[in-house]
């Protein structure tokens, strides 16, 4: 069973798309970050970076303890290998480094870091909010 720590986004909706896609049984906590949930102490032990989305696993792979993961590229690499799907075998070099090409290139692609801010900034939270101020300037 997954948790998924997120807020209707666009990086929101990747993670959501993924586990769609992959039939995982999931449950949703809204992280609603126009109230500021994103800094709330339970919330940052999951992610750091204060920044949805975040899933925690209840049944990972090495049958351990719960793991959390945060970072969009990270969690959809570490559920596509945890399901098998989506990634090529590690020893096909050719194949995996396309995917990974094309992973990065979504994932750290300006214009979906500017839309980013652009939606949190005017979509989700008020211009006037102090988190829109320095979110627009930093880097
Ligand atoms: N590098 C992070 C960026 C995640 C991110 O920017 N999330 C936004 C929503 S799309 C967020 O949580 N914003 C809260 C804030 O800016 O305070 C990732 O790819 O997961």
């Amino acid at each position: 069973m997954i948790t998924q720590y997120t807020w209707p986004t666009p990086n929101g909706h990747k993670v959501s798309i993924l586990i769609a896609e992959l039939g995982l049984e999931n449950e949703v906590v809204a992280v609603d970050i126009n109230k500021g949930d994103q800094f709330d102490p339970g919330f940052l032990k999951l992610s750091p970076n204060n920044r949805i989305p975040a899933i925690v696993d209840h049944d990972p792979a090495d049958g351990g303890a719960p793991v959390a993961v945060f970072e969009t590229g990270a969690i959809m690499i570490y559920l596509a290998e945890k399901e098998g799907r989506f990634l090529p075998d590690p020893n096909d070099i050719r194949a995996r480094k396309s995917v990974m090409e094309w992973l990065m290139s979504r994932i750290k692609r300006l214009i979906f870091s500017m839309s980013c801010k652009v939606g949190c900034v005017t979509l989700y939270r008020n211009v006037s909010h102090p988190v829109s101020h320095y979110r627009w300037q930093e880097p």
